[in-house]
């Protein structure tokens, strides 16, 4: 399975390379970047969603599945870019949204005409209550999940934006439309699907009230995991994902240990899934913009879980950022003063523990989060509708944007940052979005040419990891250390390593029951010495 091996690189194509001067990133951008792509090491490529939309959540609103985003480009533009990934030996995982679409797709439009017409059980419609909606559900992005249209006097379910009406799998004929669609693409030669909050495609559909005002627990309870998920995903791998020699990543809040498995069975389920147990563990119950501190202990803790859970079956990806969360660097490491040492740190995570790697674009020269000073620089419906209900709720944007800048999803879409150019030749137009004011010394031009650069060190990890099976088939096993040392073996046959990462500002020592080891150095972010220097973290074969 090739996908147990791959290291996979995200792209956000609107703010990876413009190539026609209009701001926003596009197909051409990335097929002019396909070399830089392919010298990282990495096998595989997932674009977040290419579809045409109206770009209501960055893309994750498709008003046609059948169509590439016109500002992205042509389909013509896709075939040359995935012949380019295939001659050079990339494949491309493309991001399919399949648990709503958008209020402009021509199946909402017709399923809100009448109800008799032949789409309306496409999506979810139900009579409110009194003139208010039909229970309780929160939206992702603020107010109620259910939105009143009066052709029909009737609301619709969007668990996210109002632009994006959940679709109604319990329909066979929409379920038949979703699969068509899928095989659309596969037939095209794609390798594989990110499918986005799977989890949530089979639903509480008797629709009772939520009965926690903790959010995420809500989303596990009541929004995804439900009584027909593995039926549904059963139903695609049959008639569908068998015939393909494909990977299938599932990705959706909700998905947690206890669950995990019941997403990969071997026969009926899906390849892997991302689980976001490290990615959530700073949420309070309000959710994003309710930050909560967080210590290494749950951090290491998170790790272990997972391990166990996919110990003798199932498979995850290893991710620290992705286009809904801050920059890896500055939410784990010490984007100030240790940078390139806390970017190879966390490097050295993503490419050294058990399970495919998903390195985010910009994470491989350490890119670091962005500083709105007003609410209004957004371009994130997240954090906008987050301000109108933190607003509400009588926070100001002073205190407001502490949590946004923090948490929000502004942080990973500025533009990839080539070089010290103007707009850090991302584009040679007006950026959709603004380029983060550190590219004129944080880019990849500068440090293409200097051996001892993130960009350089990510590469040797690649090389390393890609020699060394025991990496990817090895078992886990974390030692028990300091707060702040995260340490741990990967062992597969004769094969033993020792991987250690000194999360902190301080000095610390190797665990003792590793100090008289004889060990050799693989590789590292600090030369030679004894002790583990602030943010060192090394490779040893043992
Ligand atoms: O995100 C679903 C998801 O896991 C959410 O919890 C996510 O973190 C989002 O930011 C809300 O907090 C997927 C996509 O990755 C995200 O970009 C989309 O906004 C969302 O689905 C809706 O399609
Ligand atoms: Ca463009």
């Amino acid at each position: 399975m090739w996908w147990k091996e791959s290291i996979v690189y995200q792209i956000y194509p609107r703010s990876f390379k413009d190539s026609n001067g209009d701001g926003i990133g596009d197909l051409r951008g990335v097929i002019e970047k396909l070399d830089y792509i392919k010298s990282l090491g990495v096998d595989a490529v997932w674009l977040n969603p290419i579809f045409k939309s109206p770009n209501d959540d960055g893309g994750y609103d498709i008003s046609d599945y059948y169509t590439i985003q016109p500002e992205f480009g042509t389909m013509a533009d896709f075939d040359e870019l995935l012949a380019g990934l295939h001659k050079r030996d990339l494949k491309l995982i493309l991001d399919l949204v399949l648990n709503h679409s958008s209020d402009e797709h021509e199946w909402f439009q017709q399923s809100r005409k009448s109800k008799t017409n032949p789409y309306r059980d496409y999506y979810f419609w139900k009579p409110g209550k009194d003139s208010n909606p039909p229970n309780n559900w929160p939206s992702f992005f603020g107010g109620s999940a259910w939105q009143y249209d009066e052709t029909t006097d009737e609301y619709y379910l969007h668990l996210f934006s109002r632009k994006q009406p959940d679709l109604n799998w319990e329909n066979p004929k929409l379920r038949n439309e979703v699969n068509q669609l899928m095989k659309f693409w596969l037939d095209k030669g794609v390798d594989g699907l990110r499918l986005d909050v799977i989890s949530a495609i089979s639903k509480r559909t008797d629709f009772p009230d939520t009965d926690t005002p903790d959010f995420n627990e809500t989303i596990r309870k009541f929004y995804s995991n439900g009584p027909r998920l593995r039926e549904f995903i059963a139903e695609s791998r049959e008639k569908l994902w068998n015939h393909y020699n494909i990977v299938t990543v599932g990705e959706g809040p909700g998905i947690t240990p206890q669950n995990a498995l019941d997403y990969l069975d071997e026969k009926q389920g899906l390849n892997m899934i991302f689980h976001f147990g490290h990615m959530f563990m700073d949420q309070g119950p309000g959710g994003r913009f309710d930050p909560k501190p967080w210590t290494m202990q749950e951090f290491k803790q998170v790790f272990k879980t997972w391990n166990e859970t996919f110990a003798t079956r199932g498979w995850g990806s290893v991710f620290l950022g992705n286009h809904d969360f801050p920059r890896m660097l500055s939410r784990w490491g010490s984007d100030k003063q240790y940078r390139d040492e806390s970017a190879k740190l966390l490097l050295t995570l993503l490419l050294t523990m058990r399970g495919t790697p998903f390195i985010y674009m910009g994470d491989e020269i350490g890119m670091t989060n962005t500083v709105l000073n007003a609410v209004a620089e957004s371009k994130d419906i997240e954090t906008l509708t987050g301000w109108e209900v933190a607003h509400k709720q009588g926070m100001t944007e002073a205190q407001f944007l502490k949590a946004a800048n923090y948490a929000g999803r502004d942080n990973a879409r500025t533009p990839m940052q080539w070089n010290k150019g103007p707009q850090a030749g991302f584009t040679t137009g007006d950026p959709w979005m603004m380029v983060n004011k550190n590219h004129a010394w944080l880019n990849v031009d500068d440090q293409e040419n200097n051996s001892s650069s993130i960009l350089n060190y990510l590469r040797s990890l690649t090389t390393l990891r890609k020699a060394n099976p025991v990496f990817s088939y090895g078992s886990y096993q974390e030692l028990e250390s300091n707060s702040n040392l995260f340490a741990y073996y990967r062992q597969w046959q004769q094969e033993k390593m020792l991987i250690v990462l000194n999360f902190s500002d301080e000095v610390t020592n190797l665990p003792h029951e590793v100090q008289g080891l004889s060990k050799v150095k693989l590789i590292g972010n600090y030369s030679e010495s004894d002790q583990l220097n602030p943010w060192e973290a090394a490779v040893y074969k043992v």
